[in-house]
């Protein structure tokens, strides 16, 4: 017999389920079987658009009515704590947008509650899954260039985020929360962890709630210096949105990953290129396609995970990134430094 495939349902049914579903469905091991929402038509929506059966309005009813191996959370951050305890509680196996919740504390009570339950929780962290991302880290690996000592990382742009996703204009903690989630991972993958953060924000974009402009200096266990810039109010002569552009210099060369998934490594023997692009999926959103590239190969690793494989973006790891988030947002309200052992 072939192995019976996961049964999972969506909680959420805004702009970023339309991908997150055919990014699971790219495989054949798991089956759609209902879609939630708090607004019925859009739940009903989603479930028609990808030939799902089910649809519903409460996810009381969801976990009542459905025999399901795990559910997806997509929906806004406020919610995902009691949404993912509301799963654990009925030993639901859990895949949680990023951030994991609105405070370190909240997200810890999560991934204990998953541990006391004995359930799975992983976050849907996609960025480090990007393939100009893995190549950047296995030339890391190969020690080409040496230990890193500095390193910038930035994720720059004007892209109108706001007109697909119009809550995030709604946010008081918005581009740290949002895009640092991904953008402090990313630190994490290639770097290993941080041992403090310095940070400082702005809101420049009119009518937001939040800041659009945070730089974050974090000194990592390594000894080494990472400076992460991001914003979503530069103007620029280049309008990369969504990609990260990174500069690691190590004590042999460096590596630059520059615009338009272009490699280059800078030894004393010479300089290498290399382009390193996606793979583009027919249902991705042309100005996403970086993204949802990556959405599928973190699901294809998030679902060993859900088979009892290792995983690498299991809820207990990330917690290292959600206290990055959290540091973050500490250091910014009270000019400090701020240590990341002693932070909670
Ligand atoms: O919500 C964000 C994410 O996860 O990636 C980019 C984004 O859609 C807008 O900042």
């Amino acid at each position: 017999h072939p192995p019976e495939k996961l049964t999972f349902a969506v909680i959420g049914a805004g702009f970023w389920s339309r991908f997150q579903v055919p990014g699971w469905l790219e495989s054949n091991a798991v089956e759609l079987v209902a879609v939630c929402d708090h607004d019925l038509g859009k739940a009903r929506d989603l479930a028609e658009r990808f030939g799902c059966p089910r649809a519903y309005s409460s996810v009381e009813e969801l976990l009542d009515s459905e025999k399901l191996d795990f559910v997806d959370i997509i929906a806004g951050v406020d919610t995902h704590l009691p949404l993912a305890l509301q799963a654990i509680n009925r030993g639901v196996d859990v895949v949680c947008q990023k951030p994991l919740a609105e405070s370190f504390r909240s997200a810890r009570r999560m991934v204990e509650a998953a541990e006391a339950k004995g359930t799975r929780l992983f976050a849907n962290e996609n960025f480090r899954w990007q393939a100009q991302l893995r190549r950047v880290r296995e030339i890391l690996d190969s020690n080409l260039i040496g230990s890193v000592f500095k390193t910038r990382i930035s994720f720059c742009s004007s892209f109108p985020v706001f007109e697909n996703q119009p809550s995030l204009a709604e946010l008081e903690h918005f581009i740290i929360a949002d895009v640092g989630s991904h953008v402090l991972d990313v630190c994490r993958f290639l770097l290993g962890e941080a041992k403090s953060v310095y940070c400082q924000t702005l809101s420049v974009t009119p009518g937001i709630k939040g800041e659009d402009v945070a730089n974050i200096f974090l000194e990592m266990e390594s000894g080494g210096h990472c400076f992460v810039e991001m914003s979503y109010a530069s103007i620029l002569r280049e309008e990369v949105f969504p990609q990260t552009l990174i500069l690691l210099e190590g004590e042999k060369g460096s590596i630059e990953l520059g615009a338009n998934f272009e490699i280059q490594v800078a030894t004393r023997e010479g300089v290498s290129w290399e382009k390193v692009e996606p793979k583009i999926y027919p249902w991705a959103d042309k100005d996403y396609a970086v993204l949802h590239s990556s959405v599928v190969d973190t699901q294809a690793n998030i679902l060993k995970g859900l088979q009892g494989l290792a995983a690498e973006t299991t809820g207990i790891d990330n917690l290292e990134t959600v206290r990055l988030v959290w540091a973050s947002y500490e250091s910014a309200k009270s000019h400090r430094v701020v240590e990341l052992a002693s932070f909670e």
